[in-house]
């Protein structure tokens, strides 16, 4: 695995209902007390809340199991179980929750304070009160509680930044960064000294402000995962305005253009919208000696390729270290994000439609599934009966004749009669075996 958590597979757990309680009002000068069982208590949910203070997944390194407490018990005197408190879990702003079995998005997380639920506890089980009736005033019956959802999950995390620094290593992203914001990057002569996102907040003289994200490097073939790879090129993703620096005194012995030209080929390949992005060149290191010459043949190679009616984007000559041609540069970044929409990632459509599909009801599911094993055990399985099964309380034979027509509600009976099962045959649903009584 990485040491750069910028994704992460997790699991997560909502909390089980608390179980039914059977009991009987037992007092003093009331010989034959009613049914006094409360219900159990609901099991927490899991819910993500956004937190501005984090900006890596990297907690979920060694944490990767999130498990809600379940609901108390009912008890007697007609008393409710407690319902457990939900699990919340902190993600940074930024994180695409994905279901890992489908692949689907199921939010995107942004905003400090949002909460998504991504797991859903049980109910409580009804405790016997709930079972009275005329004709059946003490039941002894109670049901389980039920169990909390379970699902897999896959994280991802894109920053949230208006204006993203892109380049090679050692061009001077941080440092430009280090200069125009309070931000304290990381500095160095080597290359990939930044290897997580820093973010600034940038004011300009002129009074406006935006989020500056100074990116790790890249280098060619990133998008196929070489270097830091597109761990780095997915925070582009939510940039605005891309600013792309170059080290205009070729210091190390590169070829500024070339160097251009390779870093949006990365970007085009790594997904066709990040080309869509508005980009300023910004072409640092100018005090350097050479840096005033290699500037006039970078203008010409770049304008070579394109013609009179197009416009060829715009360079800011800069040095970070120097303080100079700072202000130009902001003010121009700050122009263009006026102009600059922000970029959808994911269709709003598709997210609303996948929570109604997790939360709703799905008519077309099956609700049971009959097979047949090699010692000639009818056995049943399928979501809905088998937590119809964990929440009847098998000690009961109330509750077990419960079962047995609830199972004939859904057609169980009809449909193993139907398969040929005989008067008699052993059908087994999880570890409990019944007779098929025909
Ligand atoms: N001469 C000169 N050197 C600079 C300038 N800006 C940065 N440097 C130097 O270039 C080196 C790399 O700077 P960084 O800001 O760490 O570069 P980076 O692009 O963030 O590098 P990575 O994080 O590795 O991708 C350091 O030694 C800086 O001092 C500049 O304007 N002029
Ligand atoms: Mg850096």
């Amino acid at each position: 695995m990485s040491m750069f958590l910028d994704t992460a597979k997790i699991s997560v757990h909502a909390g089980r209902g608390g179980d039914g309680m059977v009991a009987f009002r037992r007092e003093k000068y009331v010989p034959d007390g009613g049914p006094w069982g409360g219900d159990g208590g609901r099991g927490g949910d899991v819910i993500f809340l956004v937190d501005e203070g984090l900006r890596t997944l990297m907690d979920f390194r060694y944490n990767r199991k999130f498990k809600a407490q379940s609901g108390e018990k009912g008890m007697t005197k007609g008393m409710h179980g407690k319902g457990a408190k939900d699990l919340y879990v902190k993600v940074p702003p930024g994180t695409t929750v994905r279901d890992a079995e489908t692949g689907k998005v199921l939010t995107d997380l942004v905003e400090h304070g949002q909460e998504f639920t991504v797991a859903r506890g049980g109910r409580g089980g009804r405790g016997n009160i709930r079972f009275a009736t005329p004709r059946n005033p003490a039941p002894e019956i109670a049901e389980n509680g039920e169990p909390g959802e379970e699902r897999q999950l896959e994280l991802e995390l894109k920053i949230l930044a208006d204006v993203g620094l892109v380049g090679f290593p050692s061009v001077g992203k941080s440092t430009l960064l280090s200069v125009v914001s309070a931000a304290k990057p990381k500095i160095g002569a080597y290359h990939f000294t930044t290897i997580v996102p820093n973010i600034g907040m940038v004011r300009t003289k002129s009074g406006e402000s935006f989020v500056m994200a100074d990116l790790p490097g890249l280098i060619e073939g990133a998008h196929q995962g070489v270097g830091l790879g597109t761990q780095f090129l997915r925070h582009i993703e939510r940039t605005r305005v891309i600013l792309h620096v170059i080290d205009m005194s070729g210091s190390e012995g590169r070829d500024p253009y070339e160097d251009y030209v390779a870093i949006n080929h990365e970007l085009e390949s790594h997904n066709l919208r990040l080309m869509e992005r508005p980009q300023l060149i910004v072409a640092n290191k100018m005090d350097m000696p050479e840096a005033a010459e290699n500037l006039e043949i970078f203008k010409e190679k770049l304008a070579a390729e394109y013609d009179e009616f197009e416009e060829v984007p715009r360079i800011f000559p800069i040095s970070g270290i120097a303080h100079q041609g700072l202000d130009s540069l902001l003010d121009a970044t700050a122009d263009l994000l006026d102009q600059t929409d922000e970029f959808l990632l994911y269709n709003e459509e598709d997210l609303y439609q996948e929570e109604e599909a997790y939360y709703g009801f799905n008519p077309d599911e099956k609700s049971f599934v009959i097979t047949r094993d090699d010692d000639a055990t009818w056995v049943l399985s399928g979501e809905k009966l088998e937590k119809l099964f964990i929440m009847t309380n098998m000690e009961r034979d109330e509750s077990i004749m419960k079962f047995a027509r609830q199972l004939r509600g859904m057609g169980v009976d009809e449909a193993l009669r139907e398969r040929g099962a005989k008067d008699g045959d052993i059908v087994r649903l999880g570890n409990f075996e019944f007779e098929f009584v025909d």
